[in-house]
């Protein structure tokens, strides 16, 4: 299945290798059937309260309430006074995936083999957002990225690493970049409330620390993946399908005037959003378009499933199956590589637009990050 990774020669045996060590991204390489990608189920969730403690439980889940179709919502409003922001420079990894998957280990646990004892009976466990960075690599020209992967109990843990050039970019973020970072999370007050039956309180305080994630269980082709991605809200409606289903995903975008604004949200923001959304099974995205004043006038609402038929027509567009091909053609390549079952080994996987994905291995070194609790408490 790995027909096309580069074949390097060995130097000293002159011999082809029976695996090649690099991954072309090249978007032509998966224009293929769209491979098999079995409905979302949601096996779990959890939250991150206020002080970005773990609960394993829904208590921050919140009810999305239908916004007017042009509303006057100020994005600006509170950023000085009424801000907690979560702190950037604490590196979470998969810490809370982690400590929801031993809090629910007895039920998570497969009947295992001599060999794997009590083993996950998944591949692969990581955020949505790291699949969603490989949904987009065949059409991403300008960030790279860097993944750590380690096989322990013989599932591959999958962790992101912030590469140095996306630390600059976060150091020296200007001002505005910071305070448009504000605007998305105000939407969401505008749009979100505690209870089904409440209303959104735009006069309280943004703490970005708070989050209810949703954990779901799927498979790619022949992977099986265990993943959690941050849900903003939910329909209110008792009689809602069940999650995933119920859940809504907001954005925040500039507002469409011109022909070519609207081709290049076609192009380059919708592809983001449908990689994200598609993952996890949310079926609903609401867009706040805002003015260059940050106010949200108008909002429209994005079915996942019609994303492909609205940018059918735009010239040189992204297509799903490249995405998801490459997704699955990559965790293929991981699975090749990643073989020693072993908690403090870290395949690191990198890659810089317009190149090949490559590897290196690394024992005992600061890409480590599956925690001494984690192991000790999947052992115990
Ligand atoms: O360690 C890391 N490198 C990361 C950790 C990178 C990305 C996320 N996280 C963790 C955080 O614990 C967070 O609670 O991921 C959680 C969210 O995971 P996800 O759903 O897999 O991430 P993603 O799909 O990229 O983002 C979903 C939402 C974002 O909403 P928008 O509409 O802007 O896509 O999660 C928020 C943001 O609101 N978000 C984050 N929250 C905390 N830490 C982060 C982050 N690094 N990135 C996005
Ligand atoms: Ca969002």
């Amino acid at each position: 299945p790995l027909t096309h990774h580069r074949d390097q020669l060995d130097v000293k045996t002159g011999q082809t290798p029976l695996r090649s060590q690099t991954l072309s991204t090249r978007k032509d390489l998966y224009e293929r059937d769209f491979p098999l990608y079995r409905q979302p189920v949601e096996v779990g969730c959890f939250s991150l309260d206020s002080q970005r403690r773990f609960f394993n439980d829904g208590r921050q889940m919140r009810y999305y309430v239908e916004p007017d179709k042009n509303p006057n919502f100020d994005l600006k409003d509170g950023y000085k006074d009424r801000y907690v922001r979560r702190d950037e420079n604490v590196k979470e990894k998969l810490d809370h995936i982690l400590r929801w998957i031993l809090a629910n280990k007895e039920t998570l646990k497969s009947k295992g083999t001599a060999d794997s004892p009590r083993a996950l009976d998944v591949d692969f466990v990581t955020w949505r957002g790291h699949l969603t960075k490989l949904l987009t690599t065949p059409y991403e020209t300008k960030e790279g990225w860097l993944l750590a992967a380690t096989k322990f109990n013989g599932t591959v843990y999958i962790s992101e690493v912030e590469t140095e050039a996306a630390r600059i970019e976060r150091e020296k973020r200007p001002e505005r970049n910071k305070e448009m970072m504000y605007w998305g999370y105000k939407f969401e007050q505008y749009t979100c409330a505690d209870n089904a039956d409440s209303l959104p309180d735009p006069s309280g305080v943004v703490n970005t620390n708070e989050a209810f994630c949703t954990v779901v269980q799927t498979r790619l082709a022949d992977h099986k993946l265990l993943f959690s991605g941050e849900v903003d809200c939910r329909d209110k409606d008792p009689n809602a399908p069940p999650p995933p289903a119920c859940y809504v995903e907001l954005k925040t975008s500039p507002e469409i005037c011109t022909p070519k604004q609207r081709s290049n949200f076609h192009r380059f923001k919708l592809l983001k959003w449908w990689a994200q959304s598609f993952l996890p099974g949310v079926p609903r995205i609401v867009a706040g378009f805002k003015d260059h004043d940050g106010v949200v006038v108008s909002t429209e609402t994005f079915l996942v499933s019609k994303v492909s038929q609205l940018i059918k027509n735009e010239y040189n567009c992204w297509r799903p199956t490249v995405c998801m091909n490459f997704c699955c053609d990559f965790l293929s390549f991981v699975k090749a590589i990643v073989t020693e079952n072993d908690h403090s080994l870290v395949y690191l996987f990198s890659w810089e637009p317009y190149k090949d994905v490559t590897y290196s291995v690394h024992r005992d070194s600061q890409y480590s990050f599956l925690p001494r609790w984690f192991i000790d408490g999947m052992s115990g």
